[in-house]
């Protein structure tokens, strides 16, 4: 009987051992999923507002809105380009605004892979001239420089865009 009992787990204990272990992932699983999903917002936040920091001294060391390249509205890598002083033409001093980092050979990308949404005041009334191209912006956005961030519900996968989870500068 002795041998028995130290020979191992029976049937009924590993069977308990099983039902404990699934019971504390399935309450584990959602708390580490909120979790990461909290830890995207924070990171997209930072990112967001190092972008604008970026934009405001470059502002104010140049006195202008870095907004055409070519005639063209500058978005995504030609933003990098220029507060990285990758290109001195928008840059003459060559001030490095922002440093390079991570997946950003494609532009400025946002935890969900993204691009940011980048928009200037271009007239000087204090309101975000983004173009049509922005879906979803029914409201002013003010200041100087606008940054958006469509957030996790972003319309990927066949899903519509959440606009409730955007994240917006000019709401912070
Ligand atoms: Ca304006
Ligand atoms: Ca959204």
């Amino acid at each position: 009987m002795k041998k028995r009992r130290s020979s191992g787990f029976t049937l009924i204990e590993l069977l308990t051992v099983i039902l404990i272990i699934s019971l504390l992932a399935a309450m584990l699983i959602p708390v580490v999923l909120t979790a990461m999903r909290t830890a995207k917002k924070s990171l997209a936040i930072n990112e967001i507002k190092n972008i604008e920091l970026a934009f405001k001294q470059y502002i104010r060391d140049y006195s202008v809105v870095p907004t055409y390249i070519s005639g063209k509205e500058i978005i995504d890598l030609d933003v990098l380009n220029v507060l990285s002083a990758q290109n001195t033409d928008y840059n003459a001093n060559a001030i490095t605004y922002m440093e390079r980092t991570k997946a950003d050979t494609d532009g400025l990308k946002d935890p969900w892979g993204k691009h940011y949404q980048i928009g200037f005041d271009l007239n000087y009334d204090n309101i975000i001239d983004f173009n049509s191209a922005v879906p979803g912006l029914t409201e002013d956005a003010y200041g100087t420089v606008g940054i958006w961030s469509h957030g996790r519900k972003n319309g990927r996968e066949g899903a519509a865009d959440d606009p409730e989870d955007d994240l917006r500068n000019w709401e912070f």
